[in-house]
C-alpha cells in the first residue's frame, strides 16, 4: 500500500495521524535513529526527514538509513530544495511553496527534482506548502509572504487553490520552533473549505498535547511535531503524550 493510503486510512481508522519530524541538521544519523525508534514506540505514525538549512550531500542518505535501521514506520522525505532528496526514503512530500514569491520555490526545484524522483521510484504526495505567520526560518528562505495569523480567508484562499491545482494534502506551517502555532480558528475554516479528501496537515511550535489536541478538534488531519523531539530527554513518553491526545480511537 502506499504510504498516502496507509496515512489516510488511519485518519478514518483513529481521527489523525501523528508525525515525527527529524532535521538531519541537528543531530548524529544514530542518534536520528534512535530518535525515530523512541518515537516509534511512542506511537508516531511515521517519520518525515527535513530542514531548511545544511541537508545537502550525504547527510540526508544516512540519516534515513539510519533511521530505517531502527523503525519499520514509513519516511517521507520533507526537502528543502531538489538537492536533498535521498534515494532510501519511502515517499517524499512533493509540495510548491504557494505564498513564496520566489518561482524556485513554486515550481523549478521541482522540475529539477522530479526526472529524479521518478528514476529512483519514491512516491511523490502531492502538497501545498502554506507559510503562516511568524515563519520561522522556512518562511525567510522561501521568500513568502507570510499569512497573517488573523486572516484566515486568505490561508483558504491558497489552501482551495492547491486542492483545485489537484494537490492532495494542505500543509499550514507556521515554522519550526515558532512561538505561535498555527491558530485552529484558521486550520477550522480551511478543513470545512477542502473537505474530508483533502487532508490538512498542522505543524510548527506545537510542543503539548492540548495544543495538539486543540488543532485535530479543529480539523486537522495530521500534526507534526520536530522541535520538542529534540528538547525532551524521554522523546517515548512525550509523544505518546501527543498521539493519545489526537488520537480519537
Ligand atoms: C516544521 O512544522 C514543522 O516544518 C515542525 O515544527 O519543529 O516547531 O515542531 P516544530
Amino acid at each position: 500500500m502506499s504510504v498516502e493510503n496507509q496515512l489516510n486510512e488511519i485518519v478514518t481508522a483513529h481521527g489523525a495521524v501523528h508525525l515525527t519530524l527529524i532535521d538531519p541538521d541537528n543531530q548524529s544519523p544514530d542518534m536520528a535513529g534512535t530518535m525515530a525508534a523512541m518515537a516509534a514506540e511512542g506511537g508516531t505514525d511515521a517519520i518525515m526527514i527535513g530542514g531548511s538549512t545544511g541537508v545537502g550531500g550525504n547527510i540526508v542518505d544516512n540519516t534515513v538509513k539510519a533511521i530505517k535501521k531502527q523503525t519499520d514506520l514509513p519516511t517521507i522525505l520533507f526537502p528543502a530544495n531538489a538537492g536533498g532528496v535521498s534515494k532510501h526514503v519511502d515517499a517524499i512530500f512533493f509540495m510548491s511553496l504557494l505564498n513564496s514569491r520566489d518561482v524556485n520555490y513554486v515550481t523549478t526545484n521541482q522540475a529539477i527534482g522530479a526526472p529524479m524522483i521518478r528514476k529512483i521510484g519514491i512516491e511523490p504526495i502531492s502538497m501545498a506548502y502554506i507559510l503562516i505567520e511568524p515563519g520561522g526560518t522556512v518562511g525567510w528562505m522561501g521568500d513568502a509572504r507570510l499569512i497573517p495569523q488573523n486572516k484566515p480567508a486568505l490561508a483558504v484562499a491558497y489552501a482551495l487553490a492547491g486542492k483545485y491545482l489537484g494537490m492532495h494534502y494542505i500543509y499550514l506551517e507556521a515554522g519550526s520552533g515558532a512561538d505561535r502555532n498555527v491558530p485552529p480558528v484558521m486550520v477550522g475554516v480551511v478543513k470545512h473549505a477542502v473537505g474530508e479528501e483533502t487532508k490538512v496537515v498542522v505543524g510548527g511550535g506545537i510542543r503539548d498535547a492540548k495544543t495538539a489536541e486543540s488543532l485535530v478538534k479543529a480539523g486537522a488531519d495530521m500534526i507534526v511535531t520536530g522541535t520538542i523531539v529534540e528538547q525532551v530527554n524521554d522523546v517515548r513518553s512525550k509523544i505518546a503524550e501527543l498521539v493519545k491526545a489526537i488520537k480519537s480511537k
